[in-house]
């Protein structure tokens, strides 16, 4: 018996014991981030479970409202918004609250108040829940600045001020990706344990990938630098062998393929969108700041992702992002479009 490999298997790192080994590094820390992120937690496991119970509860269906996007909501949508807001408000660590599914940004009220504002997409890719297709939520953590009330201004901050950002896909297993800002880790919900367990320790992108993941249905409308780029995945001139399409159309199991297996995924401007679909503060930001921190990279068009500096919550941008390599070649046609 290799003892080894059965003391690691029994050594479990759960996501609690993992940052509070990471709050154990700052001394000054008063353990706020933690109790946060356990609420985080709490409400991934209570819409990981209501995912996996929709057909059965009925949840599946429209709730007859129309979000800000001007989308038809889910009722697992705004249960699960309904959620995140109650688990992050009962934190007592938060002070604003943007979420996808809110045209305004929730104040919490002062007696309930802590210094972090956390950015969210409760239920993305919800187009895809009636066919059982992977779908997450999304979240990005930025700290208040000093003193003074909380103000739209301390989350209408660019991606790189994020302190952590992570998403949670609910797909064949429950994954929790996060990044405190020191690398990127992976855990996977047990749930006989009802614990996100560290299964994918140090998630590193590979350099260059060989998927490229766009809808593809929007190419009559694309750019130049897009269209080319998408081009020479499919007839590379270089000799190099052409890439593979993938695209679930669910941006949390586009992003997590992408970062286990390399490779660049694209929500690009076009004509009939030219900032494209993907918003700022709660898709593009958290998983630039994951690709990121994974080696890879994150590009608008115009400039490095996580640069952006959002002058409305809701606000658009387009987005390409995954492994370093690949992002530089977009990078390098949308330059030489520009000359
Ligand atoms: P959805 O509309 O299903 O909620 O921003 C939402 C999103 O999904 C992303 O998860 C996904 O990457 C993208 O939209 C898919 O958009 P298209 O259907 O236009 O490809």
């Amino acid at each position: 018996m290799d003892h080894a490999a059965e003391a690691h298997r029994t050594d479990l790192m759960t996501i609690t014991r993992y940052v509070l080994n990471e709050q154990s590094k700052h001394p000054e820390s008063r353990g706020d981030f933690t109790i946060l992120l356990n609420h985080i937690v709490l409400g991934c496991k209570f819409v990981c479970s209501a995912v996996n119970k929709a057909g059965l509860a009925k949840l599946i269906g429209l709730a007859g409202e129309t979000n800000v996007q001007g989308e038809e909501q889910k009722k697992l949508d705004v249960l699960s918004n309904e959620v995140f807001i109650k688990a992050l408000v009962s934190s007592g660590r938060t002070c604003i609250l943007v979420s996808e599914e809110d045209e305004e940004a929730t104040f919490v009220e002062p007696s309930k108040r802590g210094r972090y504002c956390v950015v969210f997409d409760p239920l993305d890719g919800s187009s895809n829940i009636d066919c059982g297709v992977s779908i997450g939520t999304i979240f990005g953590i930025y700290m208040i600045k000093e003193g003074g009330e909380p103000k739209l201004e301390d989350v209408l901050q660019p991606g790189k001020n994020m302190l952590a950002a992570g998403y949670c896909m609910y797909g064949s297993s429950c994954t929790l990706v996060l990044s405190t800002g020191s690398g990127v880790n992976g855990f996977t919900l047990d749930p006989s344990l009802g614990e996100f367990i560290l299964t994918h320790p140090d998630i590193k992108i590979p350099k260059k990938g060989k998927k490229y993941s766009v809808n593809e249905g929007n190419a009559k409308n694309w750019d130049g630098p897009t269209a080319k780029y998408v081009e020479k995945c499919k007839f590379p001139k270089d000799g190099s062998p052409a890439k593979s399409l993938r695209y679930i159309g669910s941006m949390v199991a586009d992003v997590h393929r992408t970062l286990l297996y390399g490779g660049i995924f694209l929500y690009p401007a076009d004509k009939k969108s030219p900032n494209g679909k993907l918003r700022v503060l709660y898709e593009v930001f958290p998983m630039s700041f994951l690709m990121e921190e994974a080696g890879g990279q994150a590009f608008t068009g115009k400039q490095r992702a996580l640069d952006l500096v959002p002058k409305q919550i809701h606000e658009r941008s387009p987005i390409f992002l995954g492994s370093y390599d690949d992002v530089e070649e977009i990078k390098a046609l949308y330059a030489a479009e520009e000359q």
